[in-house]
């Protein structure tokens, strides 16, 4: 048997990509493949913890809810333009990252995107019914809108040529579109959707343009973003520290179940431990 070595793994890994098939947990692969989608992952997963906290505000009062970082939620209308535009964008990011090289990641984004997709139609949903309400119904679907348009085009990272990883991203097949491509695909499909509303997507220079096909759109205040994601947005360390206190509070509960473990691995009858060798197969 020949010795596989490392240029022969990294030829292997090349082609898989170049072929457009999928890359698994025990495969080889590069280091820096492994670390991007540890750092892309742990993100999303991130996300979603604290994605709950905005609209856990709202628990009490309504029983629907999905999720954003690092801004409040002012009023119930917020759940609403949550679902729209934040799930929105959040759909429109990940659709393409079923497709993605990374074989579990891209399966779990199948089932991911499906609940998004909920979100958005639900969110959709009770803005239709506020703008058939009353004027102050109106005022806050307004101004829930007027607040997330723009942290929802943030979503989508840098732009092109201030995002170190998309370019290696992209060669790997992590990325399917560039953070503009998808932040242009974002907007050409909400502004049509902001019409049948009846809310105005805060943006003057927001207008059809026929040679690009596209809508052009204002500038992004990246200074905004480039805060936020340094921690210093409006409830960064309010969420963080909401979640430090919900690990504080649940270590007793760790404590017992591993206790627990520990007590039934001890009291266990010989014939249903699991060996070594069991635990491999
Ligand atoms: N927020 O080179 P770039 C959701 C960071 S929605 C914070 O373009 P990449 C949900 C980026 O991590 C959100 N940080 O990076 C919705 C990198 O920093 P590091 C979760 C951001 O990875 C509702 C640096 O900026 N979804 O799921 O090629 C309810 C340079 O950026 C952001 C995902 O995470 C941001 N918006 O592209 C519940 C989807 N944007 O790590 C949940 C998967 C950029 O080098 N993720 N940064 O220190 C992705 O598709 C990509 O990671 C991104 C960024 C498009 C977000």
């Amino acid at each position: 048997m020949t010795d596989v070595t490392e240029p022969d793994l990294q030829a292997h890994f090349d082609e898989t990509i170049s072929r457009d098939r999928r890359i698994e947990p025990r495969d080889w692969m590069p280091d820096s493949y492994r670390k991007t989608m540890i750092r892309q992952i742990s993100q999303h997963a991130h996300s979603e913890i604290i994605g709950m906290q905005p609209e856990g505000n709202w628990i009490t009062r309504a029983q629907k809810y999905s999720s954003i970082f690092n801004y409040p939620t002012l009023t119930y209308a917020d759940v609403g333009v949550i679902g729209w535009l934040v799930d929105g964008a959040a759909i429109c990011n990940q659709v393409p990252l079923c497709r993605s090289s990374y074989g579990p990641y891209a399966r779990a984004m199948i089932r991911i995107c499906k609940e998004e997709s909920f979100h958005q139609r639900q969110g959709y949903e009770l803005l239709l019914t506020m703008m058939r309400g009353t004027a102050a119904q109106k005022d806050m679907a307004q101004d829930a809108t007027n607040r997330f348009w723009w942290p929802s085009l943030m979503m989508f990272g840098p732009p092109d040529d201030a995002s170190p990883n998309t370019e290696q991203s992209m060669k790997w097949g992590i990325k399917r579109h560039t953070n503009d491509e998808l932040r242009q695909r974002f907007v050409d499909m909400t502004v049509p959707q902001a019409d049948k509303l009846g809310v105005t997507l805060p943006d003057p220079q927001l207008r059809w343009n026929e040679a690009r096909g596209h809508y052009d759109f204002g500038p992004v205040d990246w200074a905004e973003f480039k805060a936020v994601v340094a921690g210093n947005g409006p409830c960064n360390a309010q969420r963080i520290a909401k979640r430090k206190a919900a690990h504080d509070d649940g270590a007793w509960v760790r404590e017992a179940a591993l206790a627990h473990a520990a007590k039934n691995k001890n009291h266990a009858p010989e014939r249903t431990r699991l060996t070594p060798a069991a635990n491999h197969g």
